[in-house]
C-alpha cells in the first residue's frame, strides 16, 4: 500500500498516544515485525524466552498481567532485516481496561506501519490446559479476531500452548474442538493451527511459517488508524466491547434468576455484584467510544459545511449498534443515493427540503443521556 514519505500527523497521534508508549528508537522499513498475541497467562512470554534461547522477556508468575505494556525484543540486530518480536498484553480485566489495552496494541501497530516497518503476521497462543472456550479466553480470541479481520488469515498462527499438562488423547480432543468451532473461520481463511512443543526448534519453525507467507496487507486496525484515520475507539475492535455487554447482561439474568429460586447464598450474591460492577466498567467503556463516534461525524461534516444555516436534529437511538447504523445511514445520505440500505434502513424522513449547505450536528447517546436538554441550547 502507498504511503506518503512526509505527512502531517494523523489524528491517533494527537489523541491516542501517550508519552509512557514505547517503540523502537530506530525503526526501519526493512524490519520485519511479528506481534504475538493471546490471553494473559497463554504462554507468550514464554514462547519469546524459548525462540531467543535466554530470558528476554519477564515471565508471569501469579495472575496479575506481567505484559500490561507492549514490548518488542529484536531477534537479529545485525541483520538488514531485522526480526522485531512483539509482546502484547492480554485482556484479562486485571490490570487494565480493554479499551487502554486496544489502545496500547492499536498504537504500537500503527506507529510501524506509519515507519515503514513490515508485519509478517501474528502468532495467537492458547493454551491446550484450557478447558473450555469462556471468559477471558472467549473475549481475547473475539479481540484477536476483530483486530486482525478474519477476511484474509494467511498471516495468522493459532499456536496451542502447554501439552506437556494435558493428557495426548485430551489435547488431540481439545484442538479438533479448536479447529471445529472456535478457530475454524480464521482457519477457512488460511489461518495456521499448530503445537508449540516447548523447544526452540518448535518456536523457530512457527516464526518460519510467517516467513513462508508474502507481504502482509495491514492489519485492519492499521488501516483504519494511519490510512482512513479513524478514531481507535471506533474500530471494529471496539465494537466488541458491546458483545461483551450482551453476554455480562445474559449472566446477570441466570443469576437473577437462580438467587430467586435458590434463595441464594452469599456466594450468588457476591457474584451478582462482581458482575454488576463488570457491566458498569463496560458501560463506562462504551460510553466513551460513543464520544469518539459523534467527534468522527462531527469531523466529517465540518469537511464539506460552510457556516450558513444551522440545523441541529435529535436521533433517538434505541440499542447502540442498530442505532449507529441509523445515524450512519443519516450521515451517508448526501453521498450515497439510492442504495439498498435506503429501503431498508430509513424509517422516517425528518427533513422534507435538504439543502447541501444545511449543517447537521447529530446528538447521539443513550436514552436519558441528556439528548433532548442539549437540543434546547
Ligand atoms: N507447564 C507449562 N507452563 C508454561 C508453559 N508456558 C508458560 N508456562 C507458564 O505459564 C505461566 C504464564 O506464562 P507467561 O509466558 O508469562 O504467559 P503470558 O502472560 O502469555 O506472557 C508461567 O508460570 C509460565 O511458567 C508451558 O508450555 N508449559
Ligand atoms: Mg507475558
Amino acid at each position: 500500500m502507498a504511503k506518503s514519505a512526509k505527512k502531517s500527523k494523523n489524528t491517533w497521534q494527537v489523541t491516542e498516544l501517550k508519552p509512557t508508549d514505547v517503540f523502537l528508537s530506530d525503526p526501519k522499513n526493512t524490519d520485519i515485525v511479528i506481534a504475538v498475541m493471546g490471553p494473559t497467562g497463554a504462554g507468550k512470554s514464554t514462547f519469546i524466552n524459548t525462540l531467543f534461547g535466554e530470558a528476554v522477556a519477564e515471565v508471569g508468575h501469579d495472575l496479575q498481567s506481567q505484559t500490561a505494556q507492549v514490548q518488542h525484543y529484536i531477534l537479529n540486530p545485525k541483520s538488514e532485516h531485522r526480526t522485531i518480536i512483539v509482546d502484547t498484553p492480554g485482556f484479562d480485566d486485571t490490570i487494565e481496561e480493554d479499551r487502554e489495552i486496544l489502545r496500547r496494541i492499536a498504537v504500537w501497530l500503527a506507529r510501524s506501519y506509519d515507519a515503514g516497518m513490515n508485519l509478517a503476521g501474528v502468532i495467537y497462543l492458547h493454551e491446550i490446559t484450557q478447558t473450555r472456550m469462556l471468559g477471558t479466553a472467549r473475549k481475547n480470541l473475539d479481540m484477536f479476531n476483530k483486530l486482525c479481520g478474519v477476511n484474509k488469515s494467511d498471516n495468522i498462527v493459532l499456536a496451542s500452548t502447554k501439552w506437556i499438562d494435558v493428557k495426548q488423547e485430551i489435547g488431540n480432543r481439545r484442538e479438533e474442538q479448536l479447529k471445529k468451532e472456535h478457530w475454524k473461520e480464521m482457519m477457512n481463511h488460511g489461518a495456521k493451527a499448530v503445537r508449540f512443543d516447548g523447544t526452540q526448534k518448535s518456536a523457530q519453525d512457527i516464526i518460519k511459517l510467517l516467513f513462508q507467507q508474502e507481504a502482509v496487507d495491514p492489519a485492519e486496525i492499521q488501516r483504519e488508524l494511519v490510512d482512513i484515520d479513524k478514531f481507535l475507539a471506533e474500530t471494529a475492535a471496539g465494537r466488541t466491547l458491546r458483545y461483551t455487554l450482551d453476554q455480562l447482561l445474559e449472566e446477570q439474568k441466570k443469576l437473577a434468576t437462580q438467587l430467586h429460586q435458590e434463595d441464594g447464598g452469599q456466594d450468588l450474591k457476591q457474584q451478582i455484584h462482581e458482575n454488576e460492577e463488570k457491566i458498569r466498567s463496560t458501560l463506562r467503556q462504551i460510553g466513551s467510544l460513543s464520544i469518539s463516534f459523534s467527534q468522527r461525524l462531527k469531523r466529517w461534516f465540518r469537511l464539506r459545511c460552510a457556516k450558513q444555516k444551522i440545523f441541529t436534529n435529535n436521533f433517538a437511538l434505541p440499542a447502540a449498534p442498530k442505532g449507529l447504523l441509523s445515524a450512519t445511514v443519516m450521515a451517508k445520505t448526501k453521498y450515497i443515493p439510492q442504495n439498498t440500505w435506503q429501503k431498508t434502513e430509513v424509517k422516517s424522513s425528518i427533513l422534507h427540503e435538504p439543502m447541501d449547505t444545511d449543517i447537521v450536528i447529530p446528538i447521539v447517546g443513550m436514552t436519558g443521556a441528556g439528548k433532548s436538554t442539549a437540543r434546547a441550547f
